[in-house]
């Protein structure tokens, strides 16, 4: 068979207020630019295991309106989900099932709501892909897809496939994802990543992992690579050893993780010894009230509150940038919070930021939690769920009020001159410092 496999591609908001004042701003253009140009590693993971015997061709649509012809002759379309584009992505899969191409669907969006994503394609694939994926292939080959596969279990990452990364056009790409690790320990309540797949936090075996990053060195010369996880560096003992292995690489490399790294002096030193760049940390909050009751298990976030200034420094000292991540409009918010999260991020001397505003993404406790209590705005428009749109009724502010307030702090806290001090502070204390400590020690 001839298949295609499509990521929809881009950056969304739907504010258009946000887009006029907020996208040509320094602190925020620099971020988008670098992340835009990732590829899909869900499809790419597909390819890697797909049998010889079939053809697999990988594309990103940005826009699908401006598309009057989609690329053609393919047996069988797969197409990948997230909420934002899900509109794009149906209209995708309707066109193509009009031309007679059958469609699977499949994805974060998909698995948390097949039966909307039915209406649109011959096969809907919820969960892990690599647990169901020959079957799919066994079943359209034959010409007899079922509406609906779900893996009866955990897949387990010790057979996880290697992705296709000779399948991307090398110059269309600076970044890379590899994901060695699935799930999180702690369970937030509006986390819609790979938590929604796996129960299990669950990591791949350290060679899997180095081996995605040789077939990458293999293709680009100076690769960036960017952890896939949803909280990478949580069980120090893999990472340390991972690292080792990272260290004789020579690659720059990101990750998003969590607070407790800055405990392990023995894993920050060897974070920065193998070319970790920048960590982006989910701080949530600011303010105490912001995380009671955020992480669902053992309100882990609110615990750490009172370390998190303290913590940044500690990580920036190694020479490691961090970028702090904050949501609005959490229930604790009240309308002081865009100038609360301005002054942290000032006196924590982060050196970058990432605002985004409370989302219910569909399949998370949070969107079960405003819909129980009616406080769900445009339930449904999931091209609403940018992470820059307001969806639902904050509790102690109006929706305008939390819409506006994150419009004036997008301008403020990516402005010319704040961007600048937060860059010029980060190299002249803590890079500058970093390298001497460096020279002492060697
Ligand atoms: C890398 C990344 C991106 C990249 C690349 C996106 C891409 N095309 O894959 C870029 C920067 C472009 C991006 C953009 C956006 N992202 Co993003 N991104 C991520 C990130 C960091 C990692 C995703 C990843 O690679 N996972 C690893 C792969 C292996 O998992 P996977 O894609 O889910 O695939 C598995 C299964 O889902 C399944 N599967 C997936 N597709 C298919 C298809 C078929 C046919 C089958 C059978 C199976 C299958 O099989 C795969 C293997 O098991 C996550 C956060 C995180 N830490 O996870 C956010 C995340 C996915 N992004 C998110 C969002 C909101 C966005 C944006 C909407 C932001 C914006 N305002 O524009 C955009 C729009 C995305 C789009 N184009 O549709 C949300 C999505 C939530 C949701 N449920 O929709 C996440 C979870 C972050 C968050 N804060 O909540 N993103």
């Amino acid at each position: 068979m001839r298949i295609g496999l499509v990521a929809m591609s881009g950056i969304r908001a739907c504010d258009a207020e946000l887009l006029r004042l907020g996208l040509t701003l320094p602190g925020f253009v620099e971020r988008s630019k670098t992340i835009a140009s990732l590829p899909s590693l869900g499809l790419l993971t597909l390819a890697g295991m797909t049998p010889s015997e079939h053809e697999c061709e990988y594309f990103e649509v940005e826009d699908i309106r401006k598309m009057d012809a989609l690329p053609n002759g393919f047996d069988l379309v797969a197409i990948s989900s997230f909420s934002a584009q899900m509109a794009e992505a149906y209209e995708l899969a309707d066109r193509y099932r009009a031309a007679g191409v059958p469609v699977v669907l499949g994805g974060l969006h998909a698995s948390a709501l097949p039966d909307e994503a039915a209406g649109h394609c011959d096969a809907v694939v919820i969960g892990e892909g690599e647990a169901i994926w020959l079957d799919v292939l066994r079943d359209a080959e034959a010409g007899n897809l079922k509406a609906r596969y779900e893996p009866a279990g955990e897949f387990n990452l010790d057979d996880a496939p290697m992705p296709a990364f000779e399948m991307l056009e090398p110059s269309r790409y600076n970044r890379l994802t590899v994901q060695a690790s699935r799930g999180c320990p702690w369970h937030c309540e509006f986390c819609a990543s790979s938590i929604l797949l796996t129960k299990r936090y669950k990591q791949k075996p350290i060679d899997k992992v180095l081996a995605e990053i040789d077939r990458i060195r293999e293709i680009w010369q100076r690769p960036f690579i960017e952890f896939a996880d949803d909280n990478a560096l949580v069980n120090k003992r893999y990472w340390k050893e991972l690292l080792e292995g990272l260290k004789t690489r020579k690659i720059h490399w990101f990750a998003e993780t969590d607070i407790s790294v800055h405990q392990d002096e023995e894993l920050l030193a060897l974070m920065r010894d193998s070319g970790c760049a920048q960590v982006l940390i989910g701080l949530e909050s600011p303010v105490e009230a912001g995380l009671e009751g955020l992480e669902l298990k053992t309100d882990w976030k609110r615990k750490r509150w009172p370390q998190y200034k303290q913590a940044i420094k500690q990580i920036q000292s190694h020479g490691i940038r961090v970028d702090g991540c904050f949501v609005l409009g959490l229930d604790g918010h009240t309308a002081d919070i865009f100038d609360q999260v301005y002054q942290f991020a000032r006196e924590a001397e982060l050196y970058d930021v990432q605002i985004t505003i409370q989302t219910p993404f569909p399949g998370t406790p949070l969107h079960r939690r405003l819909k129980r209590g009616n406080r769900l705005l445009h339930d449904g428009q999931w091209q609403r769920c940018t992470l820059f749109d307001v969806n639902y009724r904050p509790q102690h502010m109006t929706s305008d009020e939390l819409s506006e307030g994150f419009r004036r702090l997008t301008v403020r806290i990516y402005g010319e001159e704040i961007t600048k001090w937060r860059r010029e502070n980060f190299n002249r204390k803590y890079l500058a410092a970093a390298k001497h400590a460096e020279e002492d020690s060697s």
